[in-house]
């Protein structure tokens, strides 16, 4: 078993501090986003989708998708648990961390794909795109932290996968300028907590 990764990126993150915060140790294998390597045919027959993070099983299955490889490990090592621990609290994990992602992580990673030289020649971009997602951001980040002023945690009082989603994209934001404000002070308070768990590091 291995993970391709890529140090520098939010996603292969996501994954990295998931395993962190469950204690499995999977041998990880550094794709050059920089050069292209993710986008050749030989990381291509193993990923079609040219991405990282992707998990490669003993027996040859290819896993992509952050949650899904997340989601492995969580069924193979459920202690901690990341994803819920019944039927609500799994259902309310997997909302939260749905609305993380698609509210949150993608419109920041957006910014930087429509908007910065790195991305430039590599896929179309649309810079007018990335601003609009850039005020999305933005707003979402005050909506946080109004939900953070009476929960510990995005998804209520316990870690999950939902906050690791949200470090991620929110750490992410800063190449693009896009930061928690200073008077954000549950949001700061939130970010502080989660990036003093040793697992951020990962
Ligand atoms: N939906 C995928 C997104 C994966 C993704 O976009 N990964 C980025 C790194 S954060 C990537 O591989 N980018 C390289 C590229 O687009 O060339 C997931 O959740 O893992």
């Amino acid at each position: 078993m291995k993970i391709y990764d890529s140090k520098t990126a939010p996603n292969p993150r996501r994954v990295r501090i998931f395993l962190a915060e469950k204690g499995i140790v999977v041998p990880y294998e550094q794709v050059d986003i920089v050069s292209g390597q993710n986008r050749s045919p030989e990381f291509r027959s193993k990923n079609p989708m040219g991405t990282l993070p992707l998990l490669e099983l003993d027996d040859g299955t290819m896993i992509a998708e952050s949650v899904a490889i997340c989601r492995y490990f969580e069924e193979t090592h459920p202690n901690p648990p990341l994803m819920g621990v019944d039927a609500k609290d799994r259902a309310l994990v997997e909302m939260w961390q749905r609305r993380m992602e698609l509210e949150v992580f993608i419109p920041i990673t957006q910014v930087f794909r429509n908007c910065h030289p790195f991305f430039k020649g590599r896929i179309p971009q649309v810079p007018e795109w990335g601003e609009v997602n850039r005020k999305w951001a933005v707003d979402r980040l005050a909506w946080l932290d109004g939900l953070l002023a009476d929960r510990e945690f995005i998804a209520g009082s316990r870690f999950s996968i939902a906050d690791i989603t949200a470090l991620c994209g929110i750490d992410f934001g800063k190449v693009s300028d896009i930061r928690i404000q200073a008077e954000q002070k549950n949001l700061t308070r939130w970010h502080a907590a989660v990036s003093s768990r040793p697992s951020a590091k990962a």
